[in-house]
């Protein structure tokens, strides 16, 4: 073992960076071994040295290669017919194993054929309609989302990702603790070397838990481009405490939003998808049938259904998520169980995930299912569509009406009775009740906060818990050459050069990595120049760890957090760039406000922070490794508004071999 000692760690740890490269080991890079599906290795695009790029693009780093024409990826497809697949029965847990493939493709691109003038063509299982406008994509196995993954909890996952981009790509398991296998957690150059083009990554984990998670490309705007798809982990009936509220939980009634952009214009959203479909509602594209467009959704009256909705969003772009003429009881958020409640809707910022039951108990007919975005998507008046068809109904008409009609109407008439939202992201609890306690007791004629929701689950820790507070700031600066810079405690994250994780005894933490104070011991003045480094937050293991987490921005940003689920114990809008400033002060005066100690405080993995407002997340740090913490839009993520959270010392890490990139 390789234990850096004197003083010029860096140049030790450069030299043997490069000896290692001399020597070409390639410790780490995972090797497929025997591959259940077949794989022609052939079809691989940069095997064929002549292929032509007939088009390249280069926006932010982004490069593009629309030759996805050249590769065979007719063997892979959905997973409607895996074993895993199952009605989940305690103590049988299975060993599951996917392929998916990762390449590039084009929303109304040669597959559609003659696609929109000719029906069957739009509906032909090559073809990818979306909104009707062609525009690259990446697909995963075709499919733009990729196809969902449904397991038993205590399943052993086994997926191979098969890099078929023309750039590299890592696969991260939105939801997943990955706490026996922190190395799987696909964050490029955090927890693994990027899968590069040609490459098969085999991520292997355990299933640790149910409720809605997702997958997705933790790399650049991939997931935006369209690599993301469902990954639903249920657990047996006996164990489960919602199973009374519903009749069927059918994979076909999980929804899979997406805010879009079109060609490689990054800045602009120009739609919201539901499970990659809708209509473009601005535009005047020719359309002989809209009829087919919209995903459909079909129930039985009389019976009641899991619904889960899953947001890829990309774009500061929260939306509100309804059914004509339907409540919803909401039962889970980011895959943890909540106390139901009963609502006419909620919203939903980038990553968050909301399940809940719908009764079909309405006259039988075609009702909208209504999607409504807001900020960016707001300014584009951007809304989507989908059917919710009951049997009996007409299959294949539209409901009647306008998709957002129905909503304005009831929002119009409704006084004595406004309709319940939850999470919504313009909630602002300050001077709404004096309380917490008030807030909740007060209130079934009001929108319903994240933090007043309930865990079905006590807090895991006993009242009176000591934690280890932690203060982070999310903030917003403008660098000399005008570029915004969106920043975590005024310091945007610049990726490393190795792998935190697969590296970690190779280097020095402390020649290698910064953060607030080892920036201001070095003077420098982050809230007047720009620091760019490798932003590590170093947080002990086992401990019970409490983060508040300041936005000095109007607008409310998602953060996610990798590894762990956290409580929400408060949330709150201050309102006033002075408070944020003195942020510790204010929460010695007590004016930071916390759930009581035995409140069933709700569990979550993204949570929005409130524009000049605050959150307060707990939990144990029961997970070492390096796990990334960033805000959940892409440009801003993109930019820096990343960390990467070393929780716990080198010697409680699990040790990987390091590969070395040349
Ligand atoms: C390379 O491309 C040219 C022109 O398309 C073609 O004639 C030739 O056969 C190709 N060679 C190989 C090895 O595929
Ligand atoms: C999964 O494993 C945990 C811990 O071993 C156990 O408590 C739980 O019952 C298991 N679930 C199933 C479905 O077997
Ligand atoms: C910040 O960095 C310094 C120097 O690397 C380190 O000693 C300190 O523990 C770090 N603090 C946090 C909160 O990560
Ligand atoms: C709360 O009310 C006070 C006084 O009425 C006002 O100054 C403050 O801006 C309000 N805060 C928010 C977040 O609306
Ligand atoms: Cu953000």
């Amino acid at each position: 073992m390789f234990t850096p000692s004197t003083k010029s760690k860096s140049q030790r740890w450069l030299l043997w960076t490069t000896l290692l490269c001399l020597l070409q080991l390639d410790l780490g890079s995972a090797k497929l071994t025997e591959p259940e599906g077949k794989i022609e290795w052939f079809t691989f695009p940069w095997m064929n040295k002549n292929k032509t790029n007939k088009e390249s693009s280069h926006y932010g780093g982004l490069h593009l290669k629309d030759d996805y024409a050249q590769v065979d990826i007719s063997n892979f497809g959905g997973f409607e017919r895996h074993p895993c697949r199952r009605v989940c029965q305690q103590g049988q847990s299975q060993s599951c194993y996917y392929q998916l493939v990762v390449h590039n493709y084009r929303r109304l691109g040669p597959e559609c054929q003659r696609c929109p003038y000719d029906e069957r063509a739009c509906a032909s299982e090559n073809c990818i309609y979306g909104d009707g406008v062609s525009t690259p994509v990446m697909a995963v196995n075709r499919m733009v989302p990729g196809p969902a993954i449904e397991l038993c909890e205590n399943d052993t996952v086994v997926v191979d990702v098969l890099n078929y981009l023309g750039e590299s790509s890592t696969m991260h398991w939105h939801g997943i603790h990955m706490s026996r296998t922190p190395e799987m957690d696909g964050v490029p150059h955090v927890t693994q070397y990027p899968v590069e083009p040609g490459e098969v990554f085999r991520y292997e984990f355990l299933a640790d838990r149910s409720g809605s998670m997702w997958y997705h490309s933790h790399m650049g705007w991939q997931r935006g481009f369209g690599i993301a798809g469902n990954l639903i982990v249920r657990q047996p009936h006996q164990t489960n405490p919602q199973a009374r509220l519903y009749d069927y939980d059918l994979v076909e009634h999980a929804l899979l939003v997406q805010d879009i952009f079109y060609d490689y214009d990054l800045q602009q959203v120009r739609n919201i998808l539901i499970n990659g479909k809708g209509r473009n509602h601005l535009s005047q594209l020719p359309d002989p049938d809209s009829r087919h467009r919209y995903e459909r959704l079909r129930v039985t009256p009389g019976y009641r259904y899991r619904m889960r909705v899953i947001y890829n969003g990309v774009f500061n772009c929260p939306v509100e998520f309804s059914i004509e003429q339907h409540k919803l009881l909401i039962i889970s958020t980011d895959g943890n169980d909540i106390e139901p409640v009963l609502a006419d809707g909620f919203f939903l910022t980038s990553a968050e995930r909301f399940d809940f039951v719908l009764e079909a108990n309405q006259y039988a007919k075609n009702y909208w299912i209504r999607v409504r975005g807001y900020e960016r998507c707001e300014e584009r008046s951007l809304y989507q569509g989908a059917v919710l068809s009951y049997r009996g109904a007409a299959r294949s008409e539209l409901p009647q009406g306008n998709i957002l009609d129905s909503q304005r109407a009831r929002e119009l008439d409704d006084n004595d009775n406004p309709p319940i939202f939850v999470n919504d992201f313009r909630y602002k609890i300050s001077n709404d009740s004096e309380s917490l306690n008030a807030l909740r007791q007060a209130s079934p004629d009001k929108d319903v906060g994240t933090v007043s929701l309930r865990s079905l689950d006590p807090v895991p820790w006993p009242s009176y818990t000591k934690f280890l507070t932690h203060y982070s700031s999310l903030n917003l600066r403008q660098a000399p050459n005008g570029e915004l810079l969106f920043q975590i405690d005024e310091i945007s994250f610049m990726p490393p050069g190795i792998s935190l994780l697969q590296a970690h005894y190779l280097y020095q933490d402390d020649g290698y990595f910064c953060n607030r104070s080892s920036l201001a011991a070095k003077k420098r003045q982050c809230d007047r120049e720009v620091c760019e480094c490798v932003h590590v937050i170093r947080l002990p293991a086992y401990r019970p760890i409490e983060m508040v987490v300041v936005n000095h921005m109007d607008a409310t940003h998602p953060i996610h957090m990798h590894g762990f689920t956290f409580r929400v114990v408060g949330q709150d809008v201050l309102g006033n760039q002075q408070d944020l400033k003195n942020i510790r002060q204010l929460d010695r005066q007590g004016r930071l406000r916390r759930l009581p100690d035995k409140y069933p405080a709700v569990a979550k993995d993204t949570v929005q922070v409130p524009g000049l407002g605050y959150v307060i997340l707990r939990f144990i740090s029961d997970n070492p490794g390096f796990w990334s913490y960033h805000c959940h839009i892409e440009s801003h993520s993109v930019q820096g508004m990343l960390a990467v959270l070393k929780v716990g010392e080198d010697y409680q890490m699990k040790r990987l071999p390091a590969r070395v990139n040349c």
